[in-house]
């Protein structure tokens, strides 16, 4: 910290003559508000640290090679990362890698690492263009240096003081407010008690007219005297942190290699405007004083939150992207976007923030993902990527201490993109037990299977994979956690369309479409190989799930009830849906039955409505009822997904002697459109009293 701080005159303070003494803006209030990092405050300081083309220098660094050569990131074709050696030659995240090599031969390309089909660990491949097929980007290499970075960040900043937001992979957020408090009061110990005891009183005038700012790059206030003007109070703080940041940037450089850009400001807005407004390697003090010229300059849709469609929707309204022209908008003109969004907007314009620098680090769900292109179109192949989402996951969940139950998901969620249409399935990951990649990857495989079983899958275009609801392991009352586990655990293994997020969708609506359960069960031997292998899976994780508590089966009262229709669509024509994502048409999501988390819908296909018998309407002889003649084709799915339903279950009960006889005194299944119902009997004979816990039923 190398600025001067000349020592305070104390005899500014004369009681005798306060009024003619100059003062400060500022008041012994807005010190104390430092002291607590509100955000009222006009003395406040906020820091971001943005790290210069940060992919790039990753593999700069770990690669050993200099940082002046140029050097980009590349993933497949495109360039995500390029250093500013490369810049230099004009080159941007829009050339492709061979335009790259053309306009910079001397460029050093590095291929993200990925996750190779089959194999357990992402790894450096050669990738070229054709391996996207085959292999997933893997980011951990980033995400590794990020939180080294994060971790040099705190353990430069005091303790006690510190308020860190990771904002992104490479990117933090510093609320400098309470650390620049101890050390003004430090340097200017004369601040520390407010005359009278009064906190409104104003601060005494800062000693001194020239400042030494710690920064590459000072903001100019736009103003012909500007400079002449005395420093204040929030100017001092300023240069406070500045040094700060400073000293951060250069503990990072010092401990990992890399260099950063930063930007000092009395909010988060400023901040990661000032962070950007001169890089590499730099940073940028914005004074109170320059704000409004700083800003006048900008578009506006560099500003954090308006780069996106909001920044669009504001720029095709006022016809203007400028700051300097949007300020001519009274609020009420803003207001046309909606009343909060026009205030924000208001105030973000004119430079005030007041959001805070949130210390939340920890990471609440995980996400890997991969669009497929050509799409794949088998669950064999599904599942393979499926090995690789897993393992992804998994490897991340080691670093938030899952290993060690510190901290560890609640539920695992399955995206499936066909066509236009996502689907997902959700099911609960088990507590109370080690969490590990095998358990994870059965469970995933278990949500495929189903959106396999429920037909429509093929060709996929995306799937993805997130768990979430990270929250402290169990550590104490394992009794009772076990009993739940295994309702929990039975949860996941029946979870289908109406798992507990109502995430799902019910098979009803889909087969409006023409012939489905025909084509999906149809001539292509294929597709029966596909349903095959998912149902397989479906039973498999049943059976493994029931070893276990075959025992206590016979104690079981509250088991579940062979229902075979529970693999089934239900008629075309009287369901309770609660599928969010096809709706029939001209009715608004809002007149949609929204799915409960706590308790499943009922449960049972309901008997086909009956209409009246007209010219237009269709007898079916095992319903004895009539249907629209339109339903026909569907209803005729309808019976030959029921049938083929019963010929499974039947052969389930054959290769499955611990089955309950149907019309034992167990109760029916909850539930549609999930596992074969026989499986769903032998798995629901699991502990006592836990049927009820699982399935919410009563
Ligand atoms: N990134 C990406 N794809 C994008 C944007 C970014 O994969 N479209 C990755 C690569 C970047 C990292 O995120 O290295 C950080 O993004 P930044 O926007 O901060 O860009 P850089 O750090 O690369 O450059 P800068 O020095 O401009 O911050
Ligand atoms: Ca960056």
């Amino acid at each position: 910290m190398s600025s001067p701080h000349p020592t305070f005159d104390s005899s500014q303070l004369s009681i005798t003559s306060p009024r003619r003494i100059p003062k400060s803006r500022f008041t012994y209030k807005h010190l104390q508000q430092l002291k607590s990092s509100s955000p009222q405050t006009p003395l406040r300081v906020i820091a971001h640290v943005d790290l210069d083309a940060f992919y790039a220098q990753c593999e700069t660094v770990r690669l050993g090679i200099d940082p002046n050569l140029p050097l980009a990131v590349q993933q497949w074709q495109g360039l995500i990362a390029i250093n500013y050696p490369a810049r230099a030659f004009g080159l941007s995240r829009h050339v492709t890698a061979t335009e790259a090599r053309k306009q910079c031969p001397q460029l050093i390309l590095q291929h993200v690492a990925t996750w190779k089909e089959g194999d357990e660990n992402w790894a450096y491949h050669q990738n070229s263009f054709r391996d996207m097929a085959t292999h997933k980007v893997s980011l951990d290499p980033y995400r590794t240096e990020s939180r080294k970075i994060l971790k040099c960040i705190k353990e430069i900043l005091p303790e006690k003081e510190q308020h860190v937001e990771k904002a992104s992979i490479d990117e933090v957020f510093m609320d400098l407010s309470a650390q620049v408090h101890t050390i003004l009061l430090e340097r200017y110990p004369e601040l520390r008690v407010a005359p009278y005891d009064d906190p409104s009183e104003r601060l005494p005038k800062v000693p001194t007219t020239v400042l030494d700012w710690a920064a590459d790059a000072l903001v100019e206030t736009g103003e012909e005297d500007g400079e002449d003007q005395d420093p204040d109070w929030d100017d001092v703080c300023m240069v406070i942190a500045s040094e700060i940041v400073r000293d951060v940037r250069r503990h990072i450089k010092d401990t990992l290699g890399y260099t950063c850009s930063g930007g000092i400001a009395r909010n988060k807005m400023l901040s990661k405007l000032g962070s950007g407004y001169k890089k590499p390697n730099q940073q940028t003090v914005i004074r109170n004083r320059a704000v409004a010229h700083f800003l006048s300059d900008m578009k506006f849709t560099k500003i954090r939150m308006l780069g996106g469609k909001l920044g669009d929707e504001v720029v095709a309204m006022f016809g203007t992207d400028k700051v300097s022209e949007l300020v001519q908008q009274p609020l009420d003109q803003l207001k046309k976007l909606g009343d909060d969004t026009g205030t924000w907007l208001y105030s973000i314009i004119r430079g005030e923030d007041s959001s805070e620098v949130n210390p939340r680090t920890q990471i609440k769900s995980m996400l890997s993902a991969k669009s497929f292109r050509p799409a794949i179109n088998s669950f064999e192949q599904g599942v393979r990527w499926l090995r690789i989402f897993v393992a992804d996951i998994f490897s991340r969940c080691v670093e938030e201490s899952v290993l060690e139950n510190k901290r560890r998901p609640k539920s695992i969620n399955l995206h499936h993109r066909q066509g236009g249409q996502t689907r997902s399935r959700q099911a609960p990951i088990p507590q109370g037990r080690p969490l590990s990649e095998s358990v994870l990857f059965d469970l995933a495989k278990n949500l495929l299977a189903q959106l396999v079983v429920d037909g429509r899958a093929w060709p996929c275009a995306n799937l993805s994979l997130s768990v979430a609801g990270f929250e402290d392991g169990i550590t104490n009352n394992q009794g009772i956690g076990g009993f739940l586990v295994r309702g929990e655990e039975a949860k996941a293994m029946m979870s289908t369309s109406r798992s507990a997020s109502g995430g799902g969708e019910p098979p009803a609506k889909r087969r409006r479409t023409k012939g489905n359960i025909a084509n999906f069960f149809g001539p292509r031997e294929d597709k029966k190989k596909d349903f095959d292998a998912a149902r397989a899976v479906l039973l498999n994780a049943c059976r493994e799930s029931t070893r276990e508590d075959d025992e206590e089966e016979d104690e079981d009262e509250h088991g579940l009830q062979d229902d075979e229709l529970d693999t089934l669509p239900t008629p075309p024509l009287n369901r309770h849906s609660s599928n969010s994502e096809v709706r029939p048409p001209h009715t608004p999501p809002s007149a949609q039955p929204q799915p409960k988390s706590t308790s499943p819908p009922p449960h049972h296909p309901e008997p086909p409505l009956p209409h009246q018998p007209t010219p237009d309407t269709h007898f079916c002889p095992q319903c004895n009822i009539h249907l629209p003649a339109r339903a026909k084709e569907e209803h005729d799915d309808y019976h030959f997904a029921l049938n083929l339903s019963k010929e499974m279950r039947h052969e389930d009960n054959r290769n499955a002697p611990a089955v309950p006889a149907p019309g034992s005194a167990q109760k029916p299944a909850r539930g549609r459109g999930r596992l074969p119902g026989s499986a769903v009997s032998r798995y629901a004979g699991v502990e006592k009293g836990q049927a009820r816990l699982a399935f919410g039923r009563g």
